[in-house]
């Protein structure tokens, strides 16, 4: 039996690099609470964005609670249904109402088209998602926005080194939230941060992300606990510089995907840096899957590379508003584009170190598994 595959494996830097910062965090016997490291990583964010604000938590779902929080964002907000469970539970454990709008065909991102006819009275904020690295359509989303008074908070957890006409994907909304996490191509094992333009909402996430503590005799807040330690930040600073490389060796990899799989009937790929003046990070390979034309379905190729040790993962199925803890809420809801690409879309495995030979032989069971040829 051939080795292994996983979705994804983490990159880590040349363990010295890693090994040089903690001999920081042993000279200085500073191991949380906005130490040096926290400090100089932030900076080095701020730097590689381009965005003047950011604010560093112990890992992104945690983020986009503060971020709701600091902003005081209640009621209702419209989101994507097509996502990972956090961007949702961060709504609801805020105690705020989901309403979910489709996505578009094309990248499958939230439609700023189905946005409108969800707002209502209650609705405060917009919450859409770069899904894979994908850019949602910001310009019309703002001007949504903009239009009803609507704060929006980007879902950039897969966006990373996403940028388009040189801004980086961490500059749109009123905020956006990056994960750091180990599966991620830019990670600091667990953590995350929002970026922001305006610098007065770094008092209230900073105090967010510490039990609502301002000063020692002063606690405004009602808050928990999420901050990013020094071991984490130490991560961060060691694989911030590789991140140019690691997302050149990811287009590699994702080119040859491309060759491979062109042609196959039924199976469709995206190209996000088709979109003009966009750079794409390759941070995930979905492909779409649609059984009568490929001639098998999603889950026969799901398996059939699980039988070969290559674990493929349906990212993201169910859809959201069909979970356990969602669905007598929202089952009823009409969200054709969503559901369809929930049961088409299949992520195979992409990481640094992945070779290309093991991409060829990963495409030519794919290709076995079509009953059409
Ligand atoms: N918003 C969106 C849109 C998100 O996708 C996420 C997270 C968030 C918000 C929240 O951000 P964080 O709070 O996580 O920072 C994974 C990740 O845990 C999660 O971060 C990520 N999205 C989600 C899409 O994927 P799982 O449950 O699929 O991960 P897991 O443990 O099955 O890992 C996938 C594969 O990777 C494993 O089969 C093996 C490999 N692996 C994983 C780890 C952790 C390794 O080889 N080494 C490792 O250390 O959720």
């Amino acid at each position: 039996m051939e080795k292994t595959i996983y979705v994804t494996r983490p990159f880590l830097p040349p363990k010295q690099e890693y090994d040089e910062y903690v001999q920081h965090i042993w000279d200085e016997h500073y191991l949380t609470n906005n130490g040096p490291l926290h400090k100089e990583f932030e900076q080095r964010l701020r730097e590689f964005t381009g965005v003047p604000n950011v604010t560093l938590t112990v890992n992104g779902h945690m983020a986009l609670e503060i971020a709701l929080e600091g902003l005081g964002i209640k009621g209702e907000v419209i989101t994507t249904p097509f996502t990972f469970a956090s961007t949702t539970h961060a709504l609801s454990l805020c105690g705020i109402k989901p309403v979910f709008a489709d996505i578009r065909e094309e990248d499958l991102t939230l439609d700023p088209q189905q946005i409108e006819n969800k707002i209502t009275e209650r609705t405060t904020a917009i919450m859409p998602v770069h899904v894979y690295g994908h850019l949602c359509d910001v310009k019309a989303i703002g001007e949504i926005a903009r239009k009803y008074g609507l704060k929006v908070i980007y879902d950039a957890a897969h966006a990373f080194g996403v940028t388009k006409d040189g801004v980086s994907a961490a500059a749109f909304g009123d905020v956006s939230m990056f994960s750091f996490h180990a599966t991620k191509l830019f990670h600091t094992i667990e953590g995350g941060a929002l970026c922001y333009s305006d610098g007065t909402y770094t008092r209230i996430f900073n105090a967010y992300k510490n039990f609502g503590i301002e000063g020692e005799e002063h606690v405004p807040y009602v808050g928990g606990n999420a901050k990013m330690n020094e071991f984490q930040a130490a991560m961060g600073l060691a694989n911030l510089p590789h991140v140019p490389a690691l997302i050149e060796e990811r287009r590699a990899i994702t080119l040859r995907y491309r060759d491979r799989l062109q042609g196959v009937k039924g199976l469709r790929m995206f190209e996000p840096e088709a979109q003009l003046g966009v750079a794409y990070n390759y941070a995930y390979l979905p492909i779409l899957i649609d059984a009568e034309a490929f001639g098998a379905s999603r889950d026969d190729v799901y398996f059939a590379l699980k039988r070969e040790n290559i674990f493929s993962r349906r990212y993201f199925w169910p859809i959201v508003p069909d979970f356990e803890c969602y669905r007598d809420q929202y089952a009823h809801e009409s969200l054709p584009v969503a559901r369809k690409a929930g049961a088409q879309v299949l992520c195979l495995p992409i990481y640094n170190g992945l070779a290309l030979e093991e991409v060829d032989r990963i495409c030519g069971l794919l290709r076995g598994v079509s009953h059409i040829g």
